[in-house]
């Protein structure tokens, strides 16, 4: 009887803390927080994880394939994660967060805690994350996304980031701040964390650029609406019929450094969306021979294979406009077998 009014009352108080915190704080900083308040509350009880948490992630934090598993983020930026809690027991008031290290990462400082009203701030250092979430009666690991956060581009020096050989953009003097600005950090990538998965299919290695091996910690710009994208395109596939379950990554970024190498002989452009970290030349391995699958079923794995790809990167971006960008088919040229680049440049290119 009494749950409806409740709901109501909440619904209220969240309203008017929005309108007060949006006197102060950039409008997209709240942290939109969404009720579902079908499960009566349970006071007292300390929740760690799974089906008995109090407050969840809603779908929309895991991307439009819903396949996510990271967020990257700039250290003390305001973070919008779509928080869902399963009953109205924690007044979102009373609630703190702080974040908790993993993967290897190490604190130096105090990373970054609050309470939740003034809305999330990423942590203040460069790392893998999770939220934690202590209210009264329970506490809370959000386990389902990893926060990360970049070490800032103007940590790079003469071409370096820590030991780590970038190279220099084009553009890093040129003062754009378009697509082709340089990206705004770099998520560093060691040993210890070099596994995360940052989607169902992929994790931080894939994407790495092929040079110095040796070299740790590494350094990757990688945009997360491109590994959106290709889990898009893995579903598309698997709805048209054709089986898809692993991408083999040729490339993904490339330092422009490395990028550079290759302008002019092999065709590489100079402001390569590579170097951006928001490119992919990928092809479907199932079998995982290092070569592109037999798509079609025409007994020939070519670059007709890499156009069953492309159909579904077509319809993927009919769908989601925001995810538009490049494609390209390239073919078996001795030193590597047929496959396609995907992008998410934001405005359709097709060669
Ligand atoms: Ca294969
Ligand atoms: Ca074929």
């Amino acid at each position: 009887m009494h749950a409806p009014r409740r709901a109501t009352a909440v619904a209220a108080t969240l309203a008017l803390v929005g309108a007060t915190l949006g006197a102060w704080l950039p409008s997209r900083a709240l942290p939109p927080l969404t009720w579902s308040s079908a499960v009566p509350a349970e006071p007292g009880r300390v929740v760690e994880n799974g089906g008995d948490a109090a407050v969840r992630l809603a779908s929309s934090a895991f991307g439009r394939s819903g396949m996510l598993r990271a967020v990257v983020t700039d250290p003390n930026r305001p973070l919008e994660l779509p928080l869902e809690w399963v009953d109205v027991n924690p007044d979102p008031l009373d609630v703190a967060y702080r974040w908790e290290p993993f993967a290897g990462t190490a604190t130096r400082t105090l990373a970054g805690e609050g309470q939740l009203t003034h809305g999330l701030r990423a942590p203040s250092d460069a790392g893998i994350w999770r939220l934690r979430l202590r209210g009264p009666g329970f506490t809370q690991e959000v386990n389902d996304l990893a926060v990360i956060t970049r070490v800032p581009f103007s940590e790079k020096r003469r071409g370096y980031l820590n030991g780590y050989r970038i190279g220099t953009y084009e553009t890093e003097t040129t003062g754009r701040y378009d697509r082709y600005a340089p990206p705004a950090g770099f998520i560093e990538v060691t040993p210890e964390n070099q596994d995360l998965p940052v989607s169902e299919h992929f994790r931080l290695r894939n994407f790495l650029t092929k040079d110095q091996f040796g070299v740790w910690p590494k350094y990757l710009a990688l945009d997360l609406r491109l590994i959106d994208k290709l889990e898009l395109v893995i579903q598309e596939l698997n709805a048209m019929g054709i089986r898809a379950e692993h991408v083999a990554v040729m490339s993904g970024f490339r330092t422009p450094a490395y990028n550079n190498q290759g302008v002019g002989e092999g065709g590489r452009a100079v402001l390569s969306r590579h170097t951006y970290g928001d490119a992919g030349d990928v092809w479907i391995d199932n079998d995982r021979d290092g070569y592109m699958d037999d798509l079609n079923g025409d007994g020939r794995r070519d670059t007709e294979d890499a156009r069953v790809i492309l159909r579904a990167v077509d319809r993927i971006e009919r769908r989601y406009p925001e995810l538009t960008g490049g494609a390209g088919i390239y073919r078996d040229n001795g030193a590597h077998g047929p496959f396609i680049h995907i992008d998410v440049r934001g405005n359709p290119a097709r060669w």
